[in-house]
């Protein structure tokens, strides 16, 4: 149950009770059956086969291999190796395009390996990567592309695909944020030359941390499994440079445990997509960003877009008092990558040629959602959005003359407290 406002005074910034007692998070993990992994963790200990290559492990990949219909899944430690072993298994070097609307993973795996990232502007309907403004970033430098299926909506692979081809580049999608989800009908995960899933904790597929490569390449998956090993090939042989980016048996366990509710995740995002869409309909200036439902989606992420104009206040000030009300919203991914370091020194005026970056980075905010979240905690918090919108104009006038509470972790860090 969350507290009803009647009066702006009742708002905690300003001193009210927040309206809910225990924190309401973005990316709190599904769990799935206790029982089953509790069963599974016994089991691998039993055996005392605890990592590298481990029948748990093999058992996740073959799982993972037929769900998304590719023919080779490599499980790693976690997306960002995953990546790092991409860009090292293609051969990426000199310059690589990619949004600066995504999580700073992306870029860093690149400049990891010695690769300039290069900033590309997204479209302002998806967010994801424009291909129109891909073209013109290709130069001789060009190695390949890395495109992100941000919030699990597709990329427009069609056209990036063209676009690597013609011009010769590796095409390489972090699909982080979009595991069993559908591309005009087609999995994510065989697309370009190999993608990436993301299984870390937030993900609503976890395997606590963890990850994995995907593809339908051959040769690239034996390197692959490889590099993810150290190189070894046998024993004491090593063939080529790798690093150590397996997965444990304790997260395979997790993640085959997890994947036996992924019907009932993926039913509880749904849910929750459409309640808030309903509720937050009646309230001008916010949307909620969309998605295409005749595909296959996971609706991980609840992604507002607010029109200050429109709502009288901004997405900052909206955070910034949800926060002291118990609502642990997230401003993914302000600032945009191409504002933070190293990438702010390099080019300090990457922002002018990424306008819909910033506008985006300066509008979005993701609200809670997955299964810890109850439909009352949903019409709760929407019900507090409204009453901010609608009590805008007196909300910023208090909070232009008195000294306000904020949320203790909010300005100082952005990391919350363990509960
Ligand atoms: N590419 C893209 C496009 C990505 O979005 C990501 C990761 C990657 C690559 C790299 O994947 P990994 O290498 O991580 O596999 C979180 C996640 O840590 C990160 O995995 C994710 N993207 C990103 C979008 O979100 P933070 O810095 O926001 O995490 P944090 O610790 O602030 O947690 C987020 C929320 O989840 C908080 O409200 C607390 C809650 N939470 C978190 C954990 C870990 C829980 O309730 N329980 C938990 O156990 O990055």
């Amino acid at each position: 149950m969350s507290r009803t406002k009647l009066h702006i005074l009742d708002l905690a910034i300003f001193g009210g009770k927040p309206a809910f007692d225990a924190a309401l998070h973005v990316g709190r993990p599904n769990i799935g059956d206790p029982q089953a992994l509790l069963k599974r963790i016994k089991e691998l200990l039993d055996r005392r086969w605890l990592t590298n290559d481990g029948p748990l492990l093999q058992e996740f990949e073959q799982r993972i291999s037929g769900l998304i219909g590719v023919k080779h899944c490599m499980a790693v430690c976690n997306a960002t190796i995953g990546l790092e072993i991409a860009i090292k298994a293609l051969g990426l070097s000199g310059e690589v395009i990619v949004p600066s609307f995504t999580f700073i993973a992306t870029p860093h795996a690149l400049r990891w390996h010695g690769v300039t990232p290069v900033f590309c502007d997204l479209d302002p309907d998806t967010h994801n990567i424009d291909p129109l403004r891909v073209a013109e970033l290709i130069t001789r430098r060009t190695s390949g592309i890395i495109a992100v299926h941000v919030w699990g909506r597709p990329c427009d692979v069609h056209a990036l695909a063209d676009l690597a081809q013609y011009h010769n580049l590796k095409l390489v999608f972090d699909a982080a944020h979009a595991f069993a989800c559908s591309y005009k009908g087609r999995m994510i995960g065989g697309f370009g030359n190999v993608e990436i899933f993301s299984f870390h904790a937030t993900k609503f597929l976890n395997t606590f941390e963890g990850g994995a490569i995907v593809t339908n390449n051959d040769e690239l998956a034996g390197k692959i499994r490889l590099m993810r090993n150290f190189g070894f090939a046998g024993l004491d042989t090593v063939t080529s440079l790798g690093t150590n980016g397996k997965m444990s048996e304790a997260s395979a366990a997790m993640g085959l445990t997890s994947l036996e509710s992924l019907e009932r995740f993926i039913e509880a995002n749904r849910r929750n997509y459409h309640l808030y869409q309903r509720e937050l309909a009646r309230v001008p200036g916010i949307s909620v960003s969309r998605y295409h439902e005749d595909e296959k989606c996971n609706y991980q992420y609840i992604v507002l877009e607010i029109d200050e104009a429109v709502t009288g206040i901004s997405r900052d000030t909206l955070d910034e008092i949800l926060w002291v009300e118990n609502v642990l919203t997230r401003r993914y991914f302000y600032p945009g990558c191409h504002r933070m370091e190293p990438y702010r020194t390099v080019e300090p005026e990457a922002g002018l040629r990424l306008p819909h970056t910033e506008r985006l980075a300066e509008t979005v905010l993701c609200l809670p959602t997955g299964s810890a979240l109850s439909s009352t905690n949903i019409t709760g918090v929407c019900a507090l959005i409204e009453f901010i919108v609608r009590h805008a104009k007196a909300i910023k006038e208090r909070l232009s003359m008195k000294p306000v509470f904020r949320h203790p972790w909010k300005g100082t860090s952005n990391r919350e407290p363990h509960i």
